[in-house]
């Protein structure tokens, strides 16, 4: 059985536990703290969660553990088979992950761990998350899912991304980041109410 290391307060840990949901695919969670330790770096290789164990060894990196999970348990596909429609879900993500949230992520110490961010930092992270969110909206298609009529695993880095860029966004600066954006705060309620993802916030 696949077993799932991570913690409960981490949203790539929770995007996966909602992912494993969703397809149904049997789990165990292991509770885990991203670490810089020899023992657990030979697991994850930048000690950071989630990763997942399998008979044939660990996989770290959301995608990377989807991409086995969607290859190993084709069963429910939470990817379009299509290779064009695949590849655009596969580019929202991309967008949503590495131009929104970690764009984000620089700011985070200091919106939930007391570290400072000079007002420079601050700025720039303001600037780059907004410019990430015009290009994530440029595809996203909210109708009423992330890629159209059928959930998939764009949902859940909508739900899991923007949701912590927003925490980040409020925290700091008191600012929604999605205020411009009622098609994606409509799509982030309507996940709200998944039963995967109530699952995954009734366990944290
Ligand atoms: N690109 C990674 C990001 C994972 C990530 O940032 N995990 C956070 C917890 S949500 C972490 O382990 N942070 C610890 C660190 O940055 O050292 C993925 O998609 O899995």
């Amino acid at each position: 059985m696949i077993k799932l290391h991570g913690f409960a307060r981490s949203n790539y840990t929770n995007l996966i536990h909602a992912y494993l949901i969703e397809k149904g695919v049997e789990f165990e969670l292991v509770q885990v703290s991203p670490s810089q330790e020899e023992d657990f770096l030979a697991k994850s290789p930048m000690g950071k969660v989630p990763a997942i164990e399998t008979d044939e060894g660990f996989i770290s990196e959301t995608l990377a553990i989807v991409s086995y999970i969607e290859a190993a348990h084709p069963d429910k596909p939470l990817l379009p088979a299509d290779p064009f429609s695949r590849a655009k879900t596969v580019e929202l993500i991309c967008h949503i992950k590495l131009d929104v949230e970690l764009e984000a992520r620089r700011c985070l110490p200091a919106a939930f761990f007391g570290a400072t961010a000079s007002e420079e930092k601050q700025k720039s992270t303001q600037k780059a998350v907004a410019k990430g969110l015009k290009a994530a909206n440029r595809l996203i298609v909210c109708d009423p899912y992330a890629t159209g009529s059928e959930f998939n695993l764009a949902d859940l880095y909508v739900y899991y991304s923007f949701g912590l860029a927003g925490g980040i966004s409020q925290a700091l600066w008191q600012t929604d980041i999605l205020s411009e954006y009622p098609n994606i705060q409509g799509l982030m309620a309507l996940l709200s109410e998944r039963d995967s993802i109530k699952q995954v916030a009734a366990a944290t």
